[in-house]
């Protein structure tokens, strides 16, 4: 018989919201409770187009906002021949920030609507599970400063916050809001949970598409 796929599962949120920090300890409890599963993050600086977008986020380079709206996703696409490998060998994907990252960023500056930002992700696989992690901006702030690179700032975080409530109207994608102000324990719990649903529909389903 052959092996059953992974899942393909996104966190998403506004910055200081704990994607990170809860991407690793989920990938942590899967691989205990003897799922396999791996830790991706996009951008994907370590790849030639990685570092274009990453020398642009320290602000060591200006692209124009068209231009750096597609090398964000062709940096997803370029990664996507390994995701399929990976979701058909088996092993869940945890992935901190896709394609909903991208057109909330985008959309955020003047000029940007959805359609045209969404239109270079179409046919990327889609997430079996979306979770946003959700933080009101002053809470976000109360953890921390934000640091220098580009988009480190509260009036864009909120406009970001409010193309991704957009983009959560999106019935056709499977979102699940996690309140993200509480602890880390409880919030991990709440993905745990949406997670092990989620791996279990997933080997019941194809991969879709965006
Ligand atoms: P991180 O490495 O998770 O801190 O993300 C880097 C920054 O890039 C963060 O401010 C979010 C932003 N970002 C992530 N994906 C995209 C994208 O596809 N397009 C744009 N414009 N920004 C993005």
């Amino acid at each position: 018989m052959a092996c059953k796929r992974g899942a393909l599962i996104v966190l998403e949120g506004v910055d200081k919201a704990g994607k990170t920090t809860q991407c690793k300890k989920l990938v942590k409890a899967l691989e205990l409770s003897g799922r396999p599963a791996e830790m991706m993050r996009f951008p994907d600086r370590s790849t030639t187009i990685g570092q274009l977008i990453s020398a642009y986020l320290e602000k060591k380079s200006d692209l124009e906002d068209h231009t750096v709206h597609l090398l964000f996703s062709a940096n997803r696409w370029e990664l996507v021949p390994l995701m399929k490998k990976k979701l058909e060998q088996g092993t869940t994907l945890v992935v901190d920030r896709y394609a909903f990252s991208g057109v909330a960023f985008t959309s955020a500056k003047p000029g940007f609507c959805l359609d045209w930002c969404k239109s270079p992700d179409v046919g990327l696989p889609k997430p079996d599970l979306v979770m946003f992690l959700q933080l009101n901006p002053s809470e976000a702030a109360q953890r921390g400063q934000f640091g220098e690179e580009r988009y480190e700032n509260s009036v864009f975080q909120n406009r970001v916050q409010q193309r991704f409530e957009e983009l959560m109207k999106d019935t056709s994608v499977n979102w699940k809001v996690i309140d993200a102000s509480q602890s880390i324990d409880n919030v991990h719990t709440s993905i745990q949970d949406h997670s092990l649903n989620a791996i279990n529909a997933a080997q019941e389903t194809q991969l879709g598409t965006l």
